[in-house]
Order: structure tokens, then C-alpha cells, then sequence
């Protein structure tokens, strides 16, 4: 018998709400490899339940008799652990760009993001969570109130900085070439962020990463279109 997966994943007041974009990248690459997943709610400040990962952020992965934290260690993992399922890299040189890939956009594409969600984020979350979430985010961008300085100009903040997405995706179906991979999804999990948090949007209909976004939306059944976001 297959010992059970396990994913801890960050969930809203509402339970259903499922919002992390890292999480989201470990969704999509089970999906990708086809495997079966048991996802458990997590609350920012529920750390003892996590603490046997010895650290305190989700995604938390325990595959069997593992436990890998981190959503990009969590990919290789699966990568590694499931060679002969689809895979996530393609390669070792693809591992390498597909991890520059999920640096780009956790480095640029967070914290432009995070200015535009963490009011309504904070408005999600459980209540037991809010104290909590507010002080460390103030922390780093400043009172929740004054964010953002516009929505507008955040918007345009976040479509410019996906120049370098939209001239790869004005040329190829996904960032990995004809079919997506891990790659796509490390950037995709922003994306499921913000529509799992914002009712703003984000992309013009006409913009390739749109487009690029619609697909992956409907990629393995539809998984992430089927995501319940927050009611606007
Ligand atoms: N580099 C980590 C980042 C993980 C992370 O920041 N997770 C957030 C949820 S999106 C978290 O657990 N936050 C808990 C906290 O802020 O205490 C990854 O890629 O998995």
C-alpha cells in the first residue's frame, strides 16, 4: 500500500480558501506528475502543526516516510523522487533556468503583489491569524492602511515588471516551450494568489499572459479555475 501524501497548505477563514502562492506551485507540479494529494488547511499562526518540518512556513509536503519543506525543494523532490512521471525540469540544464524562473518571481513579482493583496488578504484570514499577519507585513511594507498608494498605478507596476513573461509567451504557448512545466507554474502561483484574494484585474484580455494564464487555469481538469476564491 502507497503510505499517504500529505500537503499543508494555507487556508483563509474559510477553509476552502486556499491562497498561497507557493502552494499553488506545489499543487500544480503534483498535479504535473500526476500524483494524489490529502491538502490540509493551515493558518499562519498554526505553527505547532508544522513544527515536526522544523521550520514555519507552508507549503509542508510529506510524501510517505519524507518531509520536505519549501516549495522549490519541494519540486525537486518530486522530481527526483518520480523520474518516471512526467517531468517538472526537463533536464538539468532545465532545472537550472526553471529555478531562475521561480526567483524572478518571487523576487519581483511578491512584493509588487503583496502591496496590492495584503489589505484584502488581511480581511480573509481567520480571525485568530490577524494580529499576527499584520504585524509582520507592516513590518516589511509599511501600515496595511496606506496600501496601496493606487490601485492604477500598482496594476501598472505589476504589468510592466511582466515584460519579460509576455515577450517569452507572445512567442511559445508556456514559458517551457509547447507544454507547461515547472517553470510556468512557479509563476503561475502568483497568479492564483491574486485570484484567489483580489477581485482587481489584473491583465488586459488581449495581453499574452492572459492568455497563457486562461490556460493554465484549465490545465489537469481544470484544478486551479475550480479554486474557490473570495466572494467579491
Ligand atoms: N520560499 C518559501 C516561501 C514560503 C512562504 O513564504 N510561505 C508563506 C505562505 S505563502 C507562509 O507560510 N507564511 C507563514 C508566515 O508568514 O508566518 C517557498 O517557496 O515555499
Amino acid at each position: 500500500m502507497t503510505a499517504e501524501r500529505i500537503l499543508y497548505d494555507l487556508a483563509g477563514a474559510d477553509e476552502s480558501l486556499r491562497f498561497s502562492p507557493h502552494c499553488w506551485k506545489t499543487r500544480m507540479a503534483l498535479a504535473h506528475k500526476g500524483l494524489a494529494v490529502r491538502t490540509v488547511p493551515w493558518r499562519f499562526t498554526e505553527k505547532e502543526a508544522i513544527a515536526f518540518s522544523e521550520q514555519k512556513l507552508v507549503p509542508v509536503l510529506v510524501d510517505g516516510d519524507t518531509t520536505v519543506s519549501d516549495s522549490w525543494r519541494i519540486a525537486c523532490h518530486l522530481e527526483d523522487r518520480y523520474p518516471d512521471r512526467p517531468s517538472l525540469f526537463g533536464g538539468a540544464i532545465g532545472r537550472g533556468v526553471s529555478r531562475f524562473a521561480n526567483g524572478w518571481a518571487d523576487a519581483t513579482l511578491v512584493p509588487i503583489l503583496a502591496r496590492l493583496l495584503l489589505p484584502s488578504i488581511h480581511a480573509l484570514i481567520h480571525e485568530k491569524d490577524k494580529d499576527y499577519f499584520r504585524a509582520t507585513r507592516e513590518k516589511r511594507f509599511g501600515p496595511l492602511e496606506e496600501l496601496p498608494p493606487g490601485y492604477e498605478a500598482q496594476i501598472g507596476l505589476f504589468r510592466q515588471a511582466l515584460q519579460p513573461l509576455r515577450q517569452t509567451l507572445e512567442r511559445q504557448p508556456y514559458l517551457a516551450g509547447d507544454q507547461p512545466a515547472y517553470a510556468d507554474y512557479a509563476v503561475f502561483g502568483m497568479f492564483m494568489w491574486a485570484r484567489c484574494t483580489s477581485a482587481h484585474a489584473l491583465l488586459d484580455e488581449g495581453d499574452a499572459v492572459y492568455a497563457w494564464r486562461e490556460r493554465l487555469l484549465d490545465a489537469f481538469d481544470g484544478l486551479a479555475r475550480r479554486a474557490p476564491m473570495i466572494r467579491s
